[in-house]
């Protein structure tokens, strides 16, 4: 009697499985990964290059299907950890933060890594005493941007140049290497001299306004070069020395950095002499690193991009590729 029951209760089991894969795979699905969820901390909207990165990792963002969470900052870092903070609160699945400046975030980020929520660095590095605080830094190397442009003026003037350097945000890695690098390149050469050096907040209007300062400090004699920490201080700068009755990249001889368009149209002009490239199109690799951190992969501390430097005699053909 037993055995007949368990023998009609197995055979009514297996048909109700068989029911229910009826007409199924003999696999099931793999299950598919949902998109990721990404907090992006931006700096702010300083320059056109900035301009240019945002818009790297929002395109980058969408084509990759990710739900991209985003906050500007205006320059604040108070802004940037609020943003963090909240990003973990949404639980999101990595962050990508821009840091303004270098120092004070070792309590955020041990927030994030609390949350199991990798953190990607993305053009501009941070101090702190525990790397595992992020996942990787994907950037340019700021001193040897700078290396390349004290090196380019030192040959330009024959060794001999009264510079003034228009600096960026105080405290922000790019603007603390780009000066250590330049003076690193120039000290091989004594009269190769910095005369003044001041934050132009890497911002078109304050880089005319500091301009302006430097000439009526120095006036017309006093200033043969212009090192700028970024290409829109330098058109800033241009305009300055335009209006004290001078011809920037004649009389006065400018050197700056990231190769955005402006600085291709301002060296067609003759009116800039030089620029360092610094690759703003960091999404593609932002989201790259993403992806294998959130998969627990291990990735390198520094992803450093390539740079180089334009002089005016190639800005008319290298604009036409230009992406930004
Ligand atoms: C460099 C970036 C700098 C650019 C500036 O990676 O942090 O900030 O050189 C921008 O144009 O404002």
């Amino acid at each position: 009697m037993r055995s007949s029951l368990l023998m009609s209760m197995v055979a009514a089991a297996g048909a109700f499985v068989a029911t229910c894969f009826a007409g199924q795979p003999a696999t099931p699905e793999p299950v598919k990964a949902r998109p990721l969820v990404v907090g992006f901390s931006q700096v702010g909207a300083e320059s056109a290059w900035r301009t240019a990165e945002t818009k790297s990792i929002k395109d980058e963002a969408a084509k990759r299907g990710v739900t991209l969470r985003f906050s500007d900052a205006q320059g604040r870092q108070a802004a940037q950890v609020n943003a963090l903070r909240s990003f973990i609160t949404q639980k999101v699945d990595a962050i990508i933060l821009a840091p303004v400046v270098e120092t004070g975030w070792e309590p955020v980020l041990r927030e994030a890594k609390q949350a199991k929520i990798p953190v990607i660095l993305v053009d501009r590095g941070v101090k702190v005493g525990d790397e595992s605080l992020y996942a990787t830094l994907i950037a340019s190397d700021f001193v040897e941007e700078g290396r390349m442009a004290g090196e380019w003026l030192a040959q330009k003037t024959g060794g001999k140049a009264k510079i003034v350097e228009l600096q960026g945000t105080t405290g922000a890695a790019p603007a603390i290497d780009r000066q250590k690098g330049f003076a690193e390149a120039i000290s091989k050469h004594p009269e190769m001299k910095i005369v003044r050096s001041q934050d132009g907040r890497f911002e078109r209007a304050k880089g005319k306004e500091v301009m302006q300062s430097f000439l009526k400090a120095l006036g017309k004699d006093g200033i043969t070069a212009v090192y700028a920490h970024n290409d829109d201080m330098a058109l800033g700068a241009i305009q300055a020395i335009e209006e004290a009755g001078l011809k920037p990249g004649q009389d006065i001889v400018i050197i700056s950095i990231d190769a955005v368009k402006g600085a291709f149209e301002a060296m067609i002009d003759g009116k800039l002499n030089a620029t360092v490239e610094c690759n703003p199109l960091l999404g593609p690799a932002a989201f790259d690193a993403a992806e294998k951190a959130v998969k627990g992969e291990t990735l390198p501390k520094f992803i450093k991009q390539q740079d180089r430097l334009f002089e005016q005699h190639e800005a008319a053909e290298a604009i036409k590729t230009r992406e930004y």
